[in-house]
């Protein structure tokens, strides 16, 4: 069984956690994670602070295990979001996209562990300074937001940027990936995509079908020339967008065209309007099973790959 220091600071058995997915991660889903011994997280997105309120109530009805909270620092209901996941008092609070220190006194002292997502040297600096209990080094092979460094690049550096311990996340959906990121020095990982295909993720049928269905090059990443470069599957809507972007569309417009997008995947399926974010690893993906078992499962294997490492050392 593998052990790290992020389980007994927080409280669960597998140092895996759920990444907080924008209009998927809900109370449902990350109840599941929770229960199977990961960290489930629930994402509050651009929703305000009563949907995060609602599901962090769901969520605690389906599990005593410990909970976090993802804030999406771009949200124009990060604050209300941010105050709302600090009275509810959840075991910890991850952010994403941006520099989460306006809310560190809050939630700390809330008495809630603030792991933010970091994608550079400079800000797991900064969050080390502020007292974050942990980091979550997120390389641009995962979907959703992403930075520039990719995972191998950034987990070392983050690693010897800090002495907390850090988290890998982006290109990780099975053991191999939890023994490699082990390998780079972090303490667990947080996998987004490999959760779609939970049978407690609601995403649209549609949406499934197509992660378990991706190869190796189906995402891209699109929206670099507005700042806030996203990666989802290569569809007709990915592609349009694409090239409005390099085609001159107006700022506004680019902005229109973004708007609504995500729902319109999660929710209705819509494969000539949706943005259906995914990782790079979709292609590793191939069948819907219970969040628990995928927990297990991805922490088996890492025990296998770990244990068969030594083979290479003569
Ligand atoms: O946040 C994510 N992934 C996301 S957020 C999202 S919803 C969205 N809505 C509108 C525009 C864009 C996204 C979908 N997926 N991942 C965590 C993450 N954080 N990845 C990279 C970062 C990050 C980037 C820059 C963290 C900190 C940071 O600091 C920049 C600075 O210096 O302020």
């Amino acid at each position: 069984m593998i052990r790290s220091e992020i389980c007994t600071l927080i409280g669960i058995e597998y140092p895996v956690f759920q990444g907080g997915m924008a209009w998927i991660a809900d109370g449902k889903l990350a109840a599941a994670v929770s229960n199977g011994g990961g960290l489930g997280i629930i994402a509050a997105g651009n929703a305000p602070g009563t949907y995060v309120r609602e599901q962090i109530r769901l969520a605690r009805s389906l599990t005593q295990k410990p909970l976090g909270v993802n804030v999406m620092l771009l949200s124009p209901f990060a604050d209300e979001v941010a105050q709302a996941a600090a009275e509810e008092k959840v075991d910890v609070v991850t952010t994403g996209a941006g520099n989460p220190s306006k809310y560190m006194e809050m939630w700390k002292s809330a008495g809630i562990k603030v792991i933010p997502v970091v994608a550079s040297v400079g800000m797991t600096k900064l969050v080390t300074r502020m007292g974050a209990s942990a980091v979550i080094a997120e390389g641009g092979e995962s979907g959703g937001h992403v930075g520039e460094l990719t995972t191998m690049v950034l987990v070392p550096q983050v690693c010897d940027a800090t002495d907390l311990p850090v988290i890998a996340a982006g290109g990780i959906a099975d053991g191999r990936g939890v023994a490699a990121s082990f390998m780079l020095g972090a303490q667990g990982v947080q996998m987004g995509t490999r959760f779609l295909s939970a049978c407690e993720c609601g995403i649209h049928p549609v949406y499934k079908q197509k992660i378990l269905k991706a190869n190796d090059l189906c995402t891209m990443v699109t929206g670099k020339r507005l700042g806030h470069p996203v990666r989802s599957l290569r569809t007709p809507f990915a592609r349009a967008y694409f090239n409005a972007e390099y085609g001159g569309m107006p700022d506004a417009e680019l902005e229109a065209l973004g708007t609504g997008a995500l729902r319109r995947a999660v929710q209705e399926g819509d494969a000539e309007h949706g943005c259906f974010l995914s990782g790079q690893v979709a292609a590793m993906v191939k069948k819907e099973q219970p969040a628990a078992e995928i927990v297990k499962e991805v922490m088996e294997e890492a025990e296998k790959v770990l244990m068969g490492a030594s083979k290479w050392v003569k």
